[in-house]
């Protein structure tokens, strides 16, 4: 994996740049439609490459270990051979999901114990397999096995947490450098920095994720709570220790206005179920604002969905018959929602792109933070 740096904005620390992987090339800042199971929920890849054009899709390790299960990966030649998906992939390594998700779970050095949400079956997360399983999986970029500490954590559960997903990080980088790739294509490594809501400890996690020397690094342990100002000053203070030929990744992260505020912290990549989850409930984003679509008072706004959207069905269809397709309780309208929101989030790191390299990205960002807040 390549980062290139292409220009810094003069009035934050937003950044433009360039990954490329195995898959292919990442422009950034970038956001990452969520495919837990290896599907945008309600979203074919077609939709996914023509309408909301994403250049990269995230998977989960833990749902993907769980069902369709390894033998099946490995049998079709990898996540990407199985879902069709021809573009860069980064799953996450299950140390969020198993901690959000799964029953009975218990933390020990070794790793984790669980119980799966959907059998209830006892299953060992270790930095070791954890590895090997996204080695199978087959994703371009891979995540550590780290721990994320509920909001709020007391200050010696953090400080131990974090230690303890240093530790896990050393394992990971031991286990991943002994290992090959299944499928003959580079796969490449992000640590994750934690440390909860304290500053000293994210000065310390971050300057260890720093030390490590991997070819990106990820800000873990933010969005899960915490007052927004909180995940800022935190995201602030840990891209200042990061270096800056690296790419960064925000995990979870979040609205659009959050988007636009971290990346004018210095982050250049994000991902987060929420153009998907809360688009399923009827509330799309749009540059003028939020919209609650199953509001009476769209029954009959016969405009489109978004006149200015880069997506056709947002142009093509009208806010009336998406409202009908809610209250119908129609599949379609889960397509067209998440269609709809996919595409706006990527128009928004699109256009801040545009914003940076321009050199107007500071006073575009505080104008769009308050319109995109707007209830309509
Ligand atoms: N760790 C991992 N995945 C994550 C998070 C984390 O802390 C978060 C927190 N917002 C989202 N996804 N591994």
């Amino acid at each position: 994996m390549d980062f290139e740096l292409i220009s810094t904005d003069s009035g934050s620390s937003a950044r433009a740049g360039k990954i490329t992987t195995a898959h292919g090339v990442i422009e950034t800042p970038i956001f990452m439609p969520v495919g837990t199971v290896g599907s945008v929920k309600a979203v074919t890849q077609e939709q996914l490459r023509a309408d909301v054009k994403a250049q990269i899709i995230l998977g989960n390790t833990y749902h993907l270990y769980l069902r369709p299960g390894l033998d099946v990966i490995s049998k079709a030649g990898g996540l990407h051979k199985f879902n069709g998906w021809d573009r860069p992939i980064l799953t996450d390594s299950g140390g969020y999901q198993v901690f959000s998700l799964a029953a009975n779970r218990k933390i020990k050095e070794e790793g984790v114990v669980f119980q799966s949400h959907i059998d209830g079956s006892r299953h060992l997360f270790t930095p070791e397999n954890v590895m090997d399983i996204q080695r199978t999986i087959g994703a371009d970029i891979i995540m550590a096995f780290d721990e994320c500490p509920p909001y709020p954590s007391e200050y010696r559960y953090a400080r131990k947490s974090m230690e303890l997903t240093h530790r896990w990080l050393d394992r990971c980088i031991k286990r991943f450098g002994e290992t090959e790739p299944a499928y003959g294509y580079e796969q490449t490594l992000f640590p994750i920095i934690q440390g909860s809501t304290y500053k000293d400890l994210r000065v310390a996690s971050a300057e260890y994720i720093a030390s490590r020397d991997c070819a990106g690094n990820a800000i873990g342990g933010l969005s899960v709570g915490e007052p927004e100002q909180e995940m800022y000053d935190m995201c602030g203070l840990v891209c200042e220790k990061l270096p800056v030929e690296k790419p960064r990744y925000l995990m979870g992260v979040g609205t659009p206005w959050n988007i636009l505020q971290n990346i004018g912290l210095g982050v250049d990549m994000f991902d987060c179920v929420m153009p998907t989850r809360n688009g399923r409930n009827g509330m799309l984003f749009t540059w003028e604002g939020v919209i609650n679509i199953k509001n009476k008072k769209w029954a009959d706004d016969f405009s489109p969905i978004d006149a200015n959207s880069t997506s056709a069905p947002s142009r093509e269809y009208t806010k009336a018959y998406l409202r009908h397709l809610f209250v119908a309780g129609e599949f379609l309208a889960l397509t067209l929602a998440s269609i709809h929101n996919l595409s706006f989030y990527l128009e928004l790191v699109t256009e801040a792109r545009k914003q940076i390299l321009a050199g107007t990205f500071a006073p575009w960002k505080a104008k769009m933070v308050q319109q995109l807040q707007v209830r309509r």
